[in-house]
């Protein structure tokens, strides 16, 4: 018998997930906040998967933070400024030797996980699936994609991966997770905040390729000092080619905004800011986006953290 999946989270990317293991006979459960919420899954008979315009509903076993089951493999699916309290709470739970499954998007929120549970072992993802909630319980597959998933301090692939392979969740084991997730950072800093500030899809950032460029130069410039030239490499052409190939899109911040829903922006934006300091870079552009975008959604009435 495989070893059990938890899944932290029944969002977008947590049912995703959910649910393909679960139609490839993957042993998952799903952990969801407290008993009221536990009750209302029950009620909604388990985890739906939209996909080519067909839903499909997985009985995935529910529980709540407070269950006492041990946990030998944790997905965490919440938002990254979610991540570390959730685990917190989930910390006496992990058996000897429990890995974790870090898919939030930016940096900070990895390394606050990792310190809260530091006898297990973190694995950090990066994906380019995309997925939305049409209701409770249900996801829209909406974009194919990539996973990549990596230890930043071991290289060595979890066998495990066998089970994403049999669930149809395209994967690939990275051996520079770090270097993925700085340049995926980047062009996130580069274009979500200006498709808020400018209110425009990506492809509208055409109109603003000036402002992009200084945004990259920045961003070039702060990857090389703190330890990821790889990640800088050829920054500003992968930003370009970015907007053009999703000039139809809103970007996820966009999406969020649009939603007045909060954003991540302290593991954006604000986690390149920090970093910055921290090496003492004046990056005069990045600041100055930052301090907008944090006017903007004070403006909007949304958490600026
Ligand atoms: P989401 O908001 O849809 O889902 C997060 C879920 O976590 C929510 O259901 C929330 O209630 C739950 N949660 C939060 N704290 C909890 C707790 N303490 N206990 C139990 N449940 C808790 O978020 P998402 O869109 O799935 O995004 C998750 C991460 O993946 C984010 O960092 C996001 O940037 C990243 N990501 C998302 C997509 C996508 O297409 N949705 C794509 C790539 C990366
Ligand atoms: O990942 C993205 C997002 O919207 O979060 C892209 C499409 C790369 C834009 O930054």
């Amino acid at each position: 018998m495989s070893t059990t999946w938890h899944v932290l989270g029944a969002g977008s990317l947590g049912t995703l997930w959910a649910t393909r293991l679960a139609r490839a006979g993957v042993p998952v459960r799903l952990i969801v906040r407290d008993e009221q919420r536990l009750q209302a899954y029950q009620c909604a008979g388990g985890l739906t998967l939209v996909e080519h315009g067909e839903a499909k509903t997985y009985a995935v076993p529910g529980e709540t933070l407070d269950n006492e089951e041990p946990i030998n493999r944790l997905l965490v699916a919440c938002k990254a400024y979610d991540a570390e309290n959730a685990v917190a709470r989930l910390a006496s739970r992990l058996a000897p030797g429990a890995e974790l499954i870090l898919l939030q998007n930016g940096l900070g929120s990895q390394d606050a996980v990792a310190a809260k549970v530091p006898q297990a072992r973190c694995i950090s993802a990066s994906s380019t699936e995309g997925a939305f909630r049409d209701g409770d319980w249900r996801v829209v597959f909406a974009g194919h994609g990539y996973t990549w998933l990596g230890d930043a301090g071991h290289p060595v692939a979890p066998i495990w991966l066998d089970d994403l392979t049999a669930a149809g969740i395209p994967h690939e084991w990275s051996t520079d997770i770090l270097t993925r997730l700085w340049r995926k950072l980047a062009l996130n800093c580069a274009i979500n905040p200006l498709t808020v500030l400018h209110d425009c899809r990506n492809g509208g950032l055409q109109q603003h390729h000036c402002e992009v460029a200084t945004l990259c130069a920045e961003l070039t410039e702060l990857l090389e000092q703190c330890g990821q030239p790889a990640a800088a490499e050829d920054l500003q052409q992968e930003v370009e080619r970015v907007i053009h190939a999703t000039a139809a899109n809103y970007s996820s911040m966009y999406q969020d905004v649009a939603n007045q829903r909060r954003t991540e922006i302290s593991y954006l934006l604000g986690h390149v800011c920090k970093v910055a300091a921290r090496h003492q870079l004046h990056l005069p552009h990045l600041h100055q986006l930052q301090q907008r975008l944090i006017a903007h959604l004070h403006s909007l009435g949304l958490p600026s953290d």
